[in-house]
């Protein structure tokens, strides 16, 4: 008879029937507070490569049906670059680790609806028994404790403009200097400050790359923010091998992999700037503060720019999931 198994931090658990109870009992309960996949399941079982998902960019980030699409496609990227998709939700209060096209679905018509959750957020929404969409700092946790260590999204949250008065900075950034996962991402949004961004960062310890042949930072919608990076990394293979030595190490902390959006889908520079500057007054004009902050931006430069960002997000997304699928298939080949 086989044993039954969970699965924490990448590693394979053998328990016991009778031997569970001498394992910290939140390794034993970890196993039914995640509800898998069975394609997610099957893929950890196998070591097979991971790229997780957050569902924020679908509830929060986009208008249906554009997220839903988005969403669908993003997940097949991920698939024909040989890695399984994970996108993380919580549903009437369980978190699921790998969704259905329909459970897809159900969080894209739900949009603001479903609570926007972050850390903070997660005891919260599975205690009450609502539906929530992970954001960066969540997926990042929940992926950690299922043993996913690589993450593919558009932006990260970051310090806000205007930081000195608000003390608005996310809860992705404090997450990534506490969870050893590497979030592909295009960089950080200018309705943010991108510059104090890397500060924050760089004191909770994040290592921070762009992916690419220069260290130019991203700013998301724009190949370049005129702040710099740490280093550049120019093959999956290379982030792989800086993912294993993070773990080799124990590290605890997370890698921001910064991938330019591609050329053709880059936006103009001003025309964009002034798009968020606009967004960004407004903002400030109808004291929107707090967790509403970032979708008002978003949708505000959105509909400013005649959903032409939207154009952009969307291709970016996609070029970061094909990222992630090839740095998750060369950690994989590790064997760590
Ligand atoms: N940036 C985007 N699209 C998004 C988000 C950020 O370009 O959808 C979402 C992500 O889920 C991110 C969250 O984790 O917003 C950050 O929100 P806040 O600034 O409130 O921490
Ligand atoms: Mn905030």
């Amino acid at each position: 008879k086989v044993a039954p198994t969970t699965l924490l931090a990448g590693r394979r658990l053998a328990l016991s029937p009778t031997s569970s109870l001498s394992f910290p009992r939140y390794l034993s309960t970890l196993s039914s507070t995640l509800r898998f996949s069975d394609e997610v399941k099957a893929a950890l079982e196998q070591k097979k490569p991971l790229v997780a998902l957050e569902s924020t960019i679908i509830s929060h980030g986009m208008p249906y049906p554009a997220n839903f699409e988005t969403a669908i496609a993003v997940e097949k990227v991920v698939r024909d670059n040989g890695a399984t998709p994970a996108t993380i939700a919580i549903l009437d209060g369980q978190i699921q680790i790998g969704l259905s096209q329909e459970q897809i679905r159900h969080l894209a018509k739900m949009g603001r609806e479903a609570v926007k959750a972050s850390r903070r957020d997660l005891a919260v929404v599975m205690a009450k028994k609502q539906t929530g969409a992970t954001t960066v700092s969540a997926t990042m946790l929940l992926a950690h404790r299922a043993g996913i260590s690589v993450f593919a999204t558009g932006g990260i949250g970051g310090v806000h403009r205007g930081y000195e008065d608000t003390m608005d900075a996310s809860a992705d950034l404090t997450e990534l200097g506490r969870t050893p996962v590497a979030v592909v991402c295009a960089g950080v949004k200018s309705i943010l400050d991108i510059g104090r961004t890397l500060e924050f960062l760089e004191t909770q310890g994040v290592t921070v790359a762009t992916y690419g042949k220069t260290t130019d930072f991203p700013a998301f919608f724009t190949r370049t923010s005129g702040f710099q990076s740490m280093l550049n990394i120019e093959t999956p293979k290379e982030a792989a091998d800086l993912i294993a030595a993070n773990h080799a190490i124990d590290l605890q902390s997370g890698i921001v992999i910064g991938v330019p959006i591609a050329k053709e889908d880059a936006m103009d520079d001003i025309l964009v700037g002034e798009a968020i500057n606009v967004a960004v007054k407004e903002s400030i004009e109808q004291g929107i503060l707090g967790k509403e902050s970032t979708p008002f931006l978003l949708k505000r430069v959105n509909e400013l720019t005649g959903g032409n960002s939207l154009k952009s997000n969307i291709a970016l997304v996609k070029q970061n999931a094909s990222v992630a699928a090839k740095i998750a298939k060369d950690l994989a080949a590790l064997n760590v």
